[in-house]
């Protein structure tokens, strides 16, 4: 069992919030779904205050190494997630991290505090990539910003908080730094790389302009920055950023994480949370002897 902020994990292999639908999965895959499910924990996708929609179409485009992705958030707010999102995924058989964006402090911890009072939630992860209204900067691209909208939602909760910072910054650690010194019990990285896509008339492909690169090319990205994060920080880490197979995610843990998020693989293959952590725990024996 691994030690998570006080959660006991299985294994350590989650997945990366909003690429694994788990109730889209469950209606396909039914009761098997919950017999094998393929993480150690759940992450949900980001909860608005509102309900947002998301961004116009395209919201896909695929890369040489990975894909970019435009989809902007779409979801049911936070009434209509509590109400008929959070009974359904009450029932997996692991503990519920709820993900959760706002555009200012207090957004983000009256979310917070809404997924405090409810038992179903084990843990609440912040996403800090969304643009500060009154700024235009992202909230997590600052390490003062970030650190005092940390400070703002950690009363909210007695439950562990993970920030998960942006790779889109001039210093990663630094901002990890700072959601340490502001109470975060733990820090997630990398999202997606801010990245832009040309259609056959040379204008932004993507409705919503830019997008996030994700997958095997961003591997070794978040291999530098969670490497660097964990030089600066002692509260743990959750390694994402393009792994495909135990070995990637041996890499993030030897980086310095205690749990690996796999995303953009599980679109090709929706088991491959479970292969990830049998490949990782062969990987793990076979590394203690290399002639082995
Ligand atoms: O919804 C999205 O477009 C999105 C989000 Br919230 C995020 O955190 N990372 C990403 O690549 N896409």
């Amino acid at each position: 069992m691994i030690d998570f902020c006080g959660l006991s994990l299985e294994h350590e292999i989650v997945n990366g919030s909003g690429t694994f639908d788990a109730i889209a999965a469950r209606r396909a895959f039914g009761d098997e779904l919950l017999e094998c499910f393929p993480f150690s924990a759940f992450v949900s996708k980001t909860i608005t205050l509102h309900p947002r929609a998301g961004n116009p179409p395209p919201r896909l485009w695929e890369t040489a190494g990975g894909m970019i992705n435009s989809i902007g958030l779409p979801n049911k707010g936070l009434a209509g997630y509590l109400e008929h999102d959070l009974p359904q995924l009450a029932e997996l058989p692991v503990p519920l991290i709820t993900n959760v964006m706002g555009a200012t402090g207090e957004e983000l911890a009256e979310l917070t505090a809404a997924c405090s009072e409810r038992p179903e939630i084990a843990a609440v992860e912040l996403n800090v990539s969304c643009p500060n209204v009154a700024t235009g900067l992202d909230i997590g691209a600052v390490p003062a910003e970030l650190e005092r909208v940390v400070e703002q939602v950690r009363p909210a909760t007695a439950k562990p908080l993970i920030v998960k910072l942006t790779p889109n910054t001039a210093d990663v650690a630094a901002c990890a730094q700072a959601a340490e010194s502001a109470g975060a019990d733990a820090v997630s990285l990398i999202n997606t790389l801010r990245a832009m896509a040309l259609g056959p008339d040379g204008r932004p492909w993507l409705g919503g302009r830019t997008g996030g690169l994700s997958g095997p090319a961003i591997r070794n990205v978040a291999l530098a920055q969670v490497a660097a994060v964990a030089a600066r920080v002692s509260v743990p880490i959750v390694g994402i950023g393009g792994v495909q197979t135990g070995a990637h995610a041996f890499d993030l843990l030897r980086a310095g994480a205690t749990l690996v998020a796999v995303g953009t693989e599980t679109f090709r293959d929706p088991a491959a949370g479970s292969r990830i952590a049998r490949e990782l725990g062969e990987n793990a024996a076979n590394s203690a002897n290399p002639f082995a």
